[in-house]
């Protein structure tokens, strides 16, 4: 997990094509609450191919929208639903951003509490299943999923953009997430 991924080439092995759909079906496996509790797995909204031993840089992101206040499902099942094989953080806000309750992480067995400081908004490039080039902005976060994956291709744990004397300082101008 401190390694930095190798980049893939196009086209893509079937390889790497089954692990993007792989990792994908993982993510939504890990949100059902029925196979969660079976497999005994935690929700997860994100997953790097490191984390499965796979020193690849390839990202899964599965951020599901909230039901409404009756428990109603939302009208867009995920705010951010990709693949991302090579994805690169192209542009990035000054402002920074943590969320309020911290991170977690699939590969960490322990709370780290703490403001975990990231951009509030990134510019990312990335490559499809079918070598497409793609530009997304995010932010809020969709932004915070998505710099913990791209960590995770380049060795980088979550624990280590928390601050070690004050873990809750909160620099001015950065936005706490709730
Ligand atoms: C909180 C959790 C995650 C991202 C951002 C905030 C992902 C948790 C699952 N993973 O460990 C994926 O790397
Ligand atoms: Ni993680």
């Amino acid at each position: 997990l401190r390694a930095i991924a190798e980049e893939v080439s196009f086209p893509l092995s079937d390889q790497e094509i089954i692990l993007g759909e792989k990792m994908m079906q993982f993510l939504k496996h890990s949100q059902d609450p029925v196979t969660a509790e079976k497999m005994g797995l935690r929700g997860g909204v994100g997953l790097a191919a490191p984390q499965l031993d796979i020193s690849k840089r390839l990202i899964a992101v599965l951020v599901p929208n909230p039901e409404d206040e009756e428990g109603n499902p939302p009208k867009e099942a995920y705010s951010l639903q990709t693949l991302m094989y090579n994805p690169k953080i192209v542009a990035h806000s000054v402002q920074d951003a943590a969320l309020a309750d911290g991170e977690g992480c699939l590969s960490v067995d322990r709370e780290v509490p703490g403001y975990v400081v990231r951009h509030a908004r990134v510019t990312v490039d990335y490559f499809d299943k079918d070598g497409q080039k793609h530009r997304i902005k995010l932010k809020g976060y969709n932004a915070i999923v998505v710099q913990h994956e791209i960590d995770h291709i380049n060795g980088i744990m979550f624990y280590d953009r928390i601050n070690e004397i004050d873990p809750f300082a909160v620099k001015d101008g950065m936005l706490v997430i709730e």
